[in-house]
């Protein structure tokens, strides 16, 4: 394989990280008088201009609701709303009506709790997932508890990958769901979706994949992982809070009933009973969040020129280059395996992350510390908190060498 080739023979290039970063005015912020190192993006992205901008031009130019008026504020906004779902659409290789919006992707799992597992499991009904997973992947599950529905969870091996062999063990004809995490939050551990699917789909179990960590990353395609549902959120790549997606695939949204009623959600409405709306508005209730759609939509633009193989193999440079820098940190422990996406968790000797996090940002790092709403992940590892720094298509080694500088300072602080 040449250099910059991927497997399937398609040139790779590096991308222009420099013109990138003047997209990002964040980016040029000074944190106590260090020029700011983002490396937060596994909890929310930087906005560039172009998403910024589609935002303001929204509001200042032709800010109106959509789908309800005839007049022309309202027929360019419904225009850009459209537009915005079909980029989406097209972004993951799925069909306009099988992109339902919604405020991120924890709501979207909550749909497919409440349209599908609540309404048509049955007490016995068994769901599988991991240990990995993060709270918003385990959580919605809990309630179906309460209707005799039994959660399963795939453990790790040392290395912080799944036991594949125990989804074959865990599964039976009760199996209805399976639903795994694509990349871990905290371990960057990317999972084998496809040959998860086809384990799920052989028992006739539904198959879900909370693409929280990887649609923002690398290129995803639907059918080719041959998911039902797939859960991400807007603000994970580039676009604003408050917007984010549930992937389903046609037939199954078809099939299920809405999770939230009101206002158009309906076809047509008498008192006692009504219909519902065409896919996907049966499952979005009253005036949609417009403004970061169409944001969102601005997103998917900036990332599809980038195009998404480039991003993925500049994170890749990225990774293998601060795994290799963090390797020389002496007391340091980092979570995971080493091929991973952009996500590293560690801890540095036994000082608490939020005081390396501290440390790190004295020297204008951000990083985030915690338990990273994943608490039996947490937990499964002997461990309460991890220091994890995260990556995106602005981040340069250079940031990587101030992490590697700060984290030395913190040893020293720290007295290691
Ligand atoms: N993880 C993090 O710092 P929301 O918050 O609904 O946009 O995304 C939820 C979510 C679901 N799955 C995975 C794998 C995630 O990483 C997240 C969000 C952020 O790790 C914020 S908690």
């Amino acid at each position: 394989m040449k250099k910059g080739e991927t497997m399937d023979g398609i040139q790779q290039q590096e991308l222009n990280v420099d013109g990138i970063r003047k997209d990002f005015p964040i980016l040029e912020r000074f944190v106590r008088e260090k020029k700011l190192v983002y490396l937060d993006n596994a909890a929310t992205t930087q906005k560039p201009l172009q998403v910024i901008n589609a935002l303001t031009d929204y509001y200042t130019k032709y800010n109106s609701n959509v789908h309800r008026a005839v007049h022309t504020l309202s027929a360019e906004a419904s225009e850009a709303y459209d537009n915005a779902r079909q980029k989406i659409a097209g972004f993951i290789n799925a069909k306009f009506r099988e992109i339902v919006f919604v405020k991120n992707g924890s709501e979207g799992a909550n749909i497919v709790l409440h349209s599908l597992v609540l309404d048509r499991f049955k007490p016995g009904d068994e769901i599988i997932s991991t240990v990995m997973e993060h709270h918003s992947n385990i959580v919605p599950w809990q309630l179906a508890q309460k209707k005799g529905i039994r959660l399963k969870f795939v453990d790790i091996d040392d290395r912080g990958q799944l036991k594949m062999e125990q989804f074959d063990e865990l599964m039976t004809e009760r199996t209805k769901l399976v639903t795994v995490a694509h990349v871990s939050n905290v371990l960057g551990t990317i999972n084998p979706v496809e040959e998860i699917g086809r384990i799920a789909h052989d028992a006739g179990a539904f198959f879900m994949i909370d693409a929280a960590q990887s649609i923002p990353h690398m290129p995803f395609d639907v059918k080719k992982v041959d998911c039902d549902f797939c859960i991400f959120s807007g603000h994970k790549m580039l676009a604003p809070t408050g917007i984010g997606c549930l992937y389903g695939k046609e037939a199954l949204l078809e099939d299920m009933e809405p999770f939230l009623r009101g206002s158009d959600m309906i076809k047509e409405v008498k008192l006692l009973e009504s219909t519902w709306n065409d896919l996907p508005y049966k499952f979005e209730t009253g005036t949609p969040n417009i403004a970061d759609s169409i944001a969102f939509g601005a997103a998917v633009d900036y990332l599809n020129a980038l195009g998404m193989k480039n991003v993925w193999g500049h994170e890749q440079n990225l990774v293998n280059y601060v795994m290799k820098r963090l390797s020389e940190i002496k007391d340091l422990v980092i979570y995971g395996p080493q091929k991973r996406g952009g996500v590293i968790s560690f801890n540095l000797g036994d000082v608490h992350s939020h005081d390396t996090a501290s440390v790190l940002d004295e020297q204008g790092i951000a990083v985030r510390s915690g338990h990273h709403c994943a608490m039996p992940l947490m937990k499964r590892l002997g461990i309460t908190a991890a220091t994890r720094a995260s990556f995106y298509i602005y981040n340069t080694k250079e940031e990587i060498d101030r992490l590697c500088d700060a984290l030395e300072q913190a040893r020293s602080v720290f007295k290691l």
